[in-house]
């Protein structure tokens, strides 16, 4: 640890208001009330309040470390302290909690306080179902998950690592057990020691998620935070090694399984005989900040462009519970 947040320390921190502002998303972020400045009279859809409530930033903890302490800028809803890998049911509970944080003109931003094994996880997830430009920031730390939701700087799905970086969700560390550098990640900021959040660029919406792109567009169900509770519906979605696949395994997975990621261990993959798999199958490489194309890849399959095991293995299981499974769309879904 290089240092320690007291409560106090943060609350005054001035370095906070000083922090220069960076831009996450394209689109007009003036009328979005946030903790630097607020306005009294209108809410951003227009009416104005009767009994205004100062917005606040809320805090979800689900394992990781905090202390559950209500203020006046701050509210912790306990979900769980958990020291496994919140499972894909998990994920969409506490999505579904977010989801109507972000609705609510009274918040302006959520932090999701996790253990080591979930942070990956919800940094990606949410990055696939928020599309919104306040910020939904994970860290192990609730005291560092608020310093950064609490920078005017701070859009989107972000994550924070016990060194203190901050990456978009779509680029955090492989924590899994499934990439061979766990080191891997492409930070956007990095936090002082005097409490500031030092952002790389100006302008860090990923590509993969940004208003231009086919998730977004084509896909908009994606964002859809109820879809266990609306179908009732788990994708099974295994993660093996190419190096196991044998016809055993691969006539296991087509009765057990609903899609399948292999984890790419040759460099050319065509040679593999996947006729007898009729599920979506996921080619993904576990190094650091892998990119794996579809073209040494056999037919029909796709893949995971840099997205990490992990990562592959959580938005193949959310296009499923949304009914996407075909190759040729989730080959323009991928990256
Ligand atoms: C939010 O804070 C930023 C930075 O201080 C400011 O530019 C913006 O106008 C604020 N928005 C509102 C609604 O107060
Ligand atoms: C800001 O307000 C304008 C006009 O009220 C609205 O059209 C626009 O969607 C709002 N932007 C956001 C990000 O809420
Ligand atoms: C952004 O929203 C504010 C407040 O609704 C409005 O005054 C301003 O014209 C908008 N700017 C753009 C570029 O749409
Ligand atoms: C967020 O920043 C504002 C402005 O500096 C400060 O008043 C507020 O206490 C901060 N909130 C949190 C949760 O740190
Ligand atoms: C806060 O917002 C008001 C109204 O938009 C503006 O007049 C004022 O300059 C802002 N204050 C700061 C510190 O940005
Ligand atoms: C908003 O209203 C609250 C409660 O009335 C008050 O404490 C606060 O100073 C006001 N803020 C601004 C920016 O006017
Ligand atoms: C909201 O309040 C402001 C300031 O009191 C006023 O100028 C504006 O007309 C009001 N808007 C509505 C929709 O009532
Ligand atoms: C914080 O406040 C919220 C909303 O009132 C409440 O649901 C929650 O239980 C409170 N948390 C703690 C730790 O008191
Ligand atoms: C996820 O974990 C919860 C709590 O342990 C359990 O009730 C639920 O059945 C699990 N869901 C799946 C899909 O494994
Ligand atoms: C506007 O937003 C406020 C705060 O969330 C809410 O109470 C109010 O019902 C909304 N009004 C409309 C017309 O949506
Ligand atoms: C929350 O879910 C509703 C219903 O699916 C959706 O319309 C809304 O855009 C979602 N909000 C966010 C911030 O993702
Ligand atoms: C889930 O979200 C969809 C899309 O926004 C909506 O049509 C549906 O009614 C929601 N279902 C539940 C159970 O909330």
């Amino acid at each position: 640890m290089k240092f320690q947040i007291a409560a106090s320390a943060l609350l005054a921190a001035s370095t906070l208001v000083q922090a220069s502002p960076v831009i996450f998303e394209t689109g007009n972020i003036s009328n979005i009330s946030n903790g630097s400045n607020h306005s009294n009279s209108t809410f951003h859809n227009g009416t104005n309040a009767t009994d205004f409530v100062e917005p606040k930033l809320k805090v979800i903890v689900t394992g990781g470390t905090y202390t559950l302490k209500n203020s006046s800028d701050v509210e912790y809803n306990f979900y769980g302290n958990s020291s496994n890998a919140l499972n894909f049911t998990q994920l969409y509970e506490v999505a579904e909690i977010v989801n109507k944080t972000l609705d609510n003109d009274n918040y302006y931003g959520v932090v999701v306080v996790a253990n080591g094994n979930s942070v990956e996880s919800l940094g990606f997830f949410s990055t696939i179902l928020f599309d919104s430009i306040k910020p939904v920031v994970v860290a192990q730390d609730a005291d560092y998950g608020l310093l950064v939701a609490n920078n005017t700087g701070a859009y989107g799905s972000l994550v924070v690592s016990n060194d203190y970086l901050v990456y978009s969700g779509a680029f955090s560390p492989a924590v899994s057990r499934y990439a061979t550098d766990a080191a891997s990640g492409v930070p956007i900021a990095a936090c002082g020691d005097d409490l500031s959040v030092n952002w790389f660029f100006d302008d860090s919406t990923p590509m993969f998620t940004d208003p231009f792109s086919v998730i977004r567009n084509q896909f908009p169900e994606l964002t859809n935070a109820n879809v266990t509770t609306e179908f009732n519906f788990t994708p099974r979605v295994p993660i093996v090694s190419q190096s196991d696949c044998s016809l055993e395994l691969l006539s296991t997975l087509e009765a057990a399984a609903d899609g399948v990621v292999i984890i790419s261990t040759e460099g050319d993959a065509r040679s593999l005989d996947l006729s007898s798999l009729s599920i979506p199958v996921v080619f993904a490489k576990g190094d650091q900040v892998p990119y794996l194309s579809s073209m040494y890849l056999p037919e029909g399959t796709c893949g995971a462009g840099y997205l990490s095991p992990l990562k592959a293995q959580l938005l193949l299981t959310v296009a499923l519970a949304n009914g996407i499974s075909s190759a040729e769309e989730l080959i323009t879904i991928f990256p």
